[in-house]
């Protein structure tokens, strides 16, 4: 997969992508992730982005040119299957929207700021608009960095385990039930004595049966 993003502060971005498996992904090959800088493509000597609201109004808006330009010229390279804008006013991620986004092979993403973008941007461009949930941030960049992640550790061959993928929290419309590791008893608290019984007909029920007690005790909105 390759992601692009696009953004005028990628160097808020770099961090995620240089430790740890989002790393290891990307020195495997298994995800590009390509930074552009919109100044690169602003306007003038100053390499203007924003301009004021036709109409008048607070805040400034991101301007048409910049964006299109910078798309446009990755279009000629290759086709992509989604261009995202990350936007407070988009579709709230989720776990079905990081599976889908992960059997797709190019993807743009691009990091909004200020009031927003020019709306002609939405019919020239932009497939799918995404946010991270119901607050706001100063820019997109953290919320494509947490898309990418969600996205980047569903491909095959990111996780070592390629299980644990499929037992996350959500990929079953469950939260996770309890784990625990050794000691099997700590300042008197013991692990439940089913985990340790070796009868694993028996603990895989038994961690279904705590998964919906647990989802129906934290997320009763997930049963529904
Ligand atoms: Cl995608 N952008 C901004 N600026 N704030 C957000 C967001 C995105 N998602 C949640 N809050």
């Amino acid at each position: 997969m390759r992601i692009d993003i696009i953004s005028v502060l990628p160097e808020l971005m770099a961090s995620p992508f240089q430790t740890s498996i989002l790393k290891r992904a990307v020195d495997k090959g298994v995800a590009e992730v390509h930074f552009h800088q919109l100044r690169d493509f602003g306007l003038g000597k100053h390499r203007q982005v924003d301009d004021e609201p036709y109409g008048g109004g607070a805040g400034m808006v991101m301007m048409v040119e910049p964006i299109d330009k910078c798309i446009s010229e990755l279009k000629t390279q290759r086709t992509y299957d989604e261009v995202i804008y990350l936007t407070p006013d988009g579709q709230t991620l989720n776990q079905k929207i990081a599976n889908t986004l992960s059997l797709k092979k190019n993807l743009i993403f691009l990091c909004g700021h200020y009031k927003g973008i020019d709306q002609r941007l939405r019919e020239l461009h932009i497939t799918k608009e995404i946010s991270i949930g119901d607050y706001v941030l100063t820019g997109g960049e953290l919320a494509a960095c947490v898309l990418a992640d969600a996205v980047i550790r569903l491909l095959p061959g990111v996780l070592n385990d390629e299980q644990s993928a499929l037992t996350d929290s959500f990929q079953d419309d469950l939260l996770s039930p309890p784990i625990y590791t050794r000691p099997a008893t700590y300042r008197g608290l013991s692990v439940p004595e089913i985990l340790l019984s070796g009868n694993s007909k028996k603990i895989e029920d038994w961690l279904h049966e705590q998964a919906v007690k647990i989802t129906a005790e934290k997320r009763p909105d997930m049963l529904q």
